[in-house]
This record gives structure tokens, sequence and C-alpha cells, in this order.
């Protein structure tokens, strides 16, 4: 393992985006050590071990391009890649391009402090080692910290308690077993059948229903691999052009839901939904911008729900109705409203009862008690800020990003905040991030902050931050773009929503991956406008 102690560039986290920037920078000879709080490599893949974890993006889409030898040679078994294989599959890329030897495992960055002497950042780590680099780079991931409700009592229980975004690494063994989970979004729709199909007894606790679509995860078929692998080159150059970065089995639509009579929709809709995926919120090009147009496809989900539940009241609690479908992530799911039917599942809405307190025993809520062995707490994530603002970043003239952000993220393009120069966030808040396909979203952003490294040495310049005026504009565009569309309307952890006392405001940027990469590449080819370059005056002086 490396030990250097100044470096070009520190970065932070060993997930997809980390391990991409550690090949890059070497590739173009910058030193680089990455800090890593997990055991291993993996990120989000690392920590998300829970039974039934898989991608809601297709296989074939959610794994790297920059190397066409990888992406020839791996071979996916399945439509949408489980849990232990993505996290085989990054151990991989870790081995084969040799990267854990800059990778110091088991330790958390604590703080970053910029010394605006030297025109570097000083770090540190909970390991009490302290070195200093020109950039860092925070590759720390949108959903990288947990969300663990205040709930009284919640020390007190005497069985196991498990939150799905931080799993254990041996196997949970829930057969016989009573157990409770709280929250039914995306980890929560994925875990919940299988769970019951172990647990002796099921209990669900839902505060919002979540909407969700079938995954229709199959094996991967050698025709569909070699129909991607065939044509690589050009599939991904669609995907990095297109809105969300991936590519859909079944064309959206570019016409307005209400264009079209009830016969016209419901094959629209059927198709879709018999496909799986992500693809029916793409049936027409207004869904997610006309209340009118996504009621039509909210009511034909809540049919759909109504036909598979058994019980109706089950049923009817299940349906989302308070907010927009596609509004909150649109959850994948196998068998989620199936295993509702089952004996040993049961359902609690919580919606206007909270859990009032968890027991030694189980938890109480709504005047009933319930027992349980286990809890499993599927209870989300400080998205997108929340891992960002747990360490202590001091940027010029001892500005701290806690300060900065404190109505909400400031970025330029989603990639800079003005007072914390040669600091970057990949997929930060203000960049397409979750709302594409991140895999995508990774890749540029990790090629744009390399070729902003290698811009910045060709050109003797030692620092980048962004203007004031483009990153105020740039916050301004990204809740306008949002402030088109119905995604403020739901409670959601992309408003920040789900976080008691966080600032409420859309975080990503939905404005199109393709219409996004072309404006990072346009400023950047117009001498990086809207960023401030500065030279040393040392630099400056010697030239
Ligand atoms: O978290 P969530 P998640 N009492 O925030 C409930 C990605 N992901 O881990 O909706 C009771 O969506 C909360 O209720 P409510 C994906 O981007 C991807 O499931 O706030 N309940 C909600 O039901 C996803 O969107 C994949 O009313 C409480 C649930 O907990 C993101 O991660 C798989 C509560 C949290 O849902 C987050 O998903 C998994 C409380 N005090 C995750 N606090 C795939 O690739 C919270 N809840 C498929």
């Amino acid at each position: 393992m490396s030990r250097w102690n100044t470096v070009n560039a520190v970065v932070v986290g060993a997930g997809f985006s980390g391990l991409y920037l550690l090949y890059l920078l070497r590739k173009h000879g910058f030193t680089a050590r990455c800090f890593e709080r997990g055991g291993d490599v993996g990120g989000t893949w690392y920590w998300n071990r829970y039974p039934g974890a898989r991608c809601d993006v297709e296989s074939m889409q959610y794994s790297y391009s920059f190397d066409e030898d990888l992406q020839q040679e791996w071979r996916w078994s399945e439509k949408y890649s489980s849990q232990p294989e993505i996290l085989a599959y990054l151990q991989h890329v870790a081995e084969r391009f040799d990267l854990s030897k800059d990778i110091t495992f088991g330790t958390s960055v604590t703080a970053a402090r910029f010394d605006e002497t030297a025109n570097r950042w000083t770090v540190e780590t909970d390991k009490n080692e302290t070195l200093t680099a020109q950039f860092v780079v925070m590759a720390t991931g949108c959903i990288s910290t947990a969300n663990m409700p205040n709930i009284m009592g919640i020390d007190d229980f005497k069985g196991n308690t498990y939150h799905t975004g931080n799993w254990p690494h041996e196997k949970i063994d829930f057969s016989g077993k009573r157990v409770g989970v709280i929250g039914t979004g995306s980890s929560g729709i994925q875990s919940i059948p299988v769970i019951a199909s172990e647990a002796g007894h099921l209990t669900v606790f839902q505060r919002t229903p979540h909407w969700t679509v079938p995954a229709r995860n199959m094996p991967m078929t050698d025709e569909y691999e070699a129909g991607w692998k065939e044509n690589y080159a050009e599939k991904r150059a669609n995907m990095r052009v297109s809105p969300s970065g991936s590519l859909r089995s079944v064309a959206p639509l570019d016409l307005s839901a209400l264009e079209v009579n009830d016969e016209e929709r419901e094959e629209a809709y059927r198709e879709r939904w018999a496909a799986g995926g992500m693809t029916l919120l793409k049936s027409y090009n207004d869904l997610l911008t006309s209340a009118e147009a996504n009621e039509t496809a909210a009511s034909w989900v809540r049919r759909r729900i109504a036909a598979t539940v058994n019980d109706q009241k089950t049923a009817e609690l299940l349906s989302p109705k308070t907010y927009p479908i596609g509004t909150k992530r649109l959850c994948l799911d196998t068998n989620y409203y199936e295993t509702y039917n089952r004996d040993n599942v049961d359902l609690i809405d919580i919606s206007s009862t909270p859990i009032d307190r968890i027991t030694p025993t189980g938890l109480e809520t709504g005047g009933r008690s319930f027992t349980f062995d286990s809890i499993v707490f599927a209870t989300g994530f400080d998205a997108m800020t929340g891992t960002l603002l747990r360490i202590d970043i001091e940027g010029r003239g001892g500005m701290t990003l806690k300060e900065k952000w404190h109505a909400g993220p400031r970025t330029y393009l989603g990639l800079m905040s003005e007072s914390f120069p040669n600091l970057f966030t990949i997929t930060g808040p203000g960049s397409p991030s979750v709302k594409s396909n991140m895999l995508t979203s990774i890749e540029q952003h990790v090629e744009f902050v390399t070729d902003t490294l290698i811009y910045l040495r060709e050109h003797s310049v030692s620092t980048i931050e962004p203007e004031l005026k483009a990153e105020d504009d740039w916050v301004d565009h990204v809740q306008e773009v949002a402030n088109q569309t119905l995604f403020p309307k739901a409670n959601s952890w992309y408003m920040g929503a789900n976080i008691p006392g966080k600032p409420r405001l859309f975080m990503p940027y939905i404005g199109g991956v393709g219409a996004y990469r072309q404006k990072c590449e346009a400023f950047a080819a117009a001498g990086y406008e809207g960023f401030r370059l500065g030279r040393d005056s040392k630099v400056a002086a010697a030239e």
C-alpha cells in the first residue's frame, strides 16, 4: 500500500466513482490516494447487502464503458444484477487495474481544510493520518449515509436490528422468526418478498405507499448479451446523449397521454408493464409534467394493485394517492404485491399513527403492541448531502460547507462549490446523478474532473473554483427545471423531505443527461466558463 502523505489528489470513496478516478488519474500521471470507510471496494454495493438487493438499471447498462476489453469480457448472469454480482464486478475491476494499492480501507476522511497560502488541501482521517493534496475529489456517493429514525426506545430492543443500508456481511437467517420491516421504499420493496419467504411471520409498517412496477428480471440470454456487446460503442454513445443516461427496452412515445384514447393508453401501459422496468414512466412525454396525464398512469397501476392483491383493504392501503407516480423514485420489484397474499404477512398502516416507541420486545403503534425477534429498518438515507456535510470541510476564508449549504446545496453543475477551490463532487447535488443511470453520469464526471486537472496542469493554473454568479444562476436553473415538473409535489428524499429539518429543494438536475453533458463540454471548451482559474504568484512570476 502506498503511504504518500502529499499527493496531487485525495479521492474519498472507493465505489464506482472512486475506482474509475484512481484508474484515470493514474493513467494521466497524477498521484492519488483514496480513503474508503468500508473494508473493501464497492461503495453502496458494499453496504447494501440486504436480502433481494438488486440494481434497477439493466446490467448491460449499469457497468463501466471505459475499457472495451472489460465490457466485452465481463459476463452478467441476469438482466438486473444482484448486489453480490455487482460487488464481485467491482472487486474484479480493482484487481484487473491494480487499484487497491492506492486505497486505504477502513478509514474515513473526517476533515479537509483549504490552505489559501499554499493552495492545497489538508485532509485528516479517523486513523490520525494527515496529508496534503492540491485536489480533493469527493466520490462519496449519493446514498451512503443511512437514516436511522429517531424513535423513542430504539436502543431498548432486545432482539436483532438491521438497517438495509448497513447490512451485516454474514447471511441472516430469518427462518421461523417474527420480523418487522419499517419502510417501503426501494430497499423495503426488494427485501420484503425475500424476508417473507423465510420468516415465520412478517409485519410491514408502511408510512407512505411507494409506486412500484415489476422488474421482470430474468437470466441473461446469449442473444440479448450479444445484441449489446456487438454494438456496445454505438449504444454507449446513445446512452451518453440520452435524457436519462440509459436506453429503454420499449421506445418512449413522443406524445401526450391525453392525446390518445383510453384503448391506446391501455395498450401502451400494458406493453410496458409486461416489459418491466422504468419504461412505464416513459410511455408518454408528459407523465411527469402534467398532473392529468400522470393520473392516467397512476390509476392504471392502482387497478393492477387491486387485481393482484386478494384483500381489497390491503390493496387500498398499498395504492399511493398522495403524490404523482414517478415523483418519488419508481421502485422495481419482484412479487411485491403478491407477497401480501401470503398468510404470514401483514401490512400495518402508520400514516396517521406513527410508531410510538420501540420496546424491549417489539414496538407499539396506534394502541397496538407487536412482538418481534428482529426489526429491519428500511428507512433510507440522508441522501446527496448527508455524507458530505458529516465531513468537516473548510474552504477559503474559513467558510465551512455546512455554512455554505445551510439552506440547501449550492453548486455549479453539481461539480464544485464557490469558496471551495479544487474540491470536486462526483455526481454532486445539482447534477443529473440519481435522476440518471448513475454509471453514465459517474463516467462523465470522472472524465470531466480528470480533463480539468490536465487542463490546469497544461496551463499552469493552480486553482479552479466557480464564480458566485455562475453558481447562483445554476442553482436557480436546477430549481426552475424541477419546478416545471411534478417532482416537487412529493415528499421525497430528492427534496430532502425524508430527514427532519433538512432544507427542502429538489437536489438532482433533471434537465437531461445529454443536455447537461453538452453544457459541461461547452463551458470547458470556452476556457472553463463560469469558473475562476487562479495562478500561483510564483508560477506566474516564473512565466
Ligand atoms: O429509502 P427510501 P430506500 N417511520 O427513502 C420510511 C436507491 N435504491 O433505502 O415514504 C416510518 O426510498 C419511508 O416512509 P415515507 C433508490 O434510489 C436503489 O428504500 O418517508 N417509516 C419510506 O417508506 C432509492 O430511492 C435500489 O413516508 C419511515 C422508507 O422508510 C434510494 O436508494 C435499491 C420512517 C424509506 O424509503 C432509497 O431507497 C434500494 C419513520 N420514522 C435503494 N423514516 C435499486 O437499485 C423513513 N420511513 C433497486
